[in-house]
């Protein structure tokens, strides 16, 4: 099912439709990657628990937006398309800024490549002895660029974004992204859920206004580490996809060729998670 708009981008796991001259609607779809493929077997109800995951953290992340002057940019997730509904947002358009807003608070993946490499990670000094998984002593900022659709994101220094966007608008980038994640991880833990990084996007309103867009603290964006096995020194089960990882792995898939369809198990213990993480983050019954 699909919305009577014109289709606008289509990321690997989502779409953007034209919604009028200063709307977009973001879709999200059951569609779930895993090793940078996307699998064949569809999870439902993912797309509507990312929606409403996304709605429910741009409400409670708004005294923080409003504490830099800042917004986010969704407008309605019940003023959607019925082909679409539960699983779309209605948002304001914004111009982008060409900047991924990552902020880590765990070390893991590149995170932990490029301390191993340099004793740091981008123009922040760490202490020896950090290990893959282990809590950074304060949150890092890791801007990247996007990348074309099929690519990585590219690691940027901080003077690479104040080339991008000026001095001042790159400080409250750090700044705003860096206490957007505190609050995210501060709620996180409470739900017995470890945030080790995520990415934020933000755009400009035509008043020059700075606005939080995208999807935001959801399993695709960020790092979920169930906290019960937190454990630094091996990269950590995610939250969300070790079931399907897991599977994969022992299934023999080559990792190059299309991947294998999943079994019903694997699909419904892997739903069964995103509902969780819902349900123990919001305090509500996803149902
Ligand atoms: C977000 C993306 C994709 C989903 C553009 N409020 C906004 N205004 C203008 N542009 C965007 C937004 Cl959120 C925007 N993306 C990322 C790509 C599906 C989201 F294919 N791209």
């Amino acid at each position: 099912m699909r919305p009577d708009l014109p289709l606008i981008a289509r990321g690997k796991v989502r779409e953007i439709y034209d919604a009028g001259p200063d709307r977009l609607l973001l879709v999200a779809s059951d569609r779930i990657s895993a090793y940078d493929f996307v699998l064949p077997t569809p999870i439902p109800d993912k797309g509507t628990v990312l929606t409403r995951l996304s709605v429910w953290w741009f409400e409670q992340l708004s005294p923080v937006l409003a504490s830099f002057d800042a917004s986010h940019h969704l407008v309605s997730a019940s003023d959607v398309p019925a082909s679409v509904a539960g699983r779309a947002m209605l948002v304001r358009r914004l111009e982008m800024l060409p900047v991924e807003c990552v902020a880590r608070g765990y070390l893991s993946g590149s995170g932990t490549k490029e301390y191993e490499r340099t004793g740091s990670i981008r123009d922040v000094a760490l202490p020896a002895g950090l290990v893959e998984g282990s809590r950074l002593p304060s949150p890092v900022f890791t801007p990247s660029t996007k990348a074309e659709v099929g690519e990585h994101d590219e690691a940027i220094d901080f003077a690479a974004v104040v080339d991008a966007v000026g001095a001042a608008r790159a400080e409250e980038l750090r700044e705003l992204t860096l206490a957007l994640y505190r609050r995210g991880a501060e709620i996180a833990a409470d739900a017995g859920i470890v945030l080790a990084d995520t990415k934020f996007e933000f755009g400009v309103d035509p008043d020059g206004g700075l606005v939080l867009g995208d999807e935001v603290l959801t399993p695709d964006s960020s790092r979920f580490w169930p906290a019960d096995t937190w454990s630094p020194g091996a990269v950590q089960p995610s939250y969300d996809k070790q079931f399907v990882r897991d599977w994969l792995t022992a299934s023999g898939w080559d990792r190059v060729s299309e991947p294998p369809e999943l079994p019903e198990d694997v699909v419904a213990a892997t739903r069964e998670r995103y509902v969780t993480a819902y349900e123990r983050l919001t305090g509500t019954s996803f149902v």
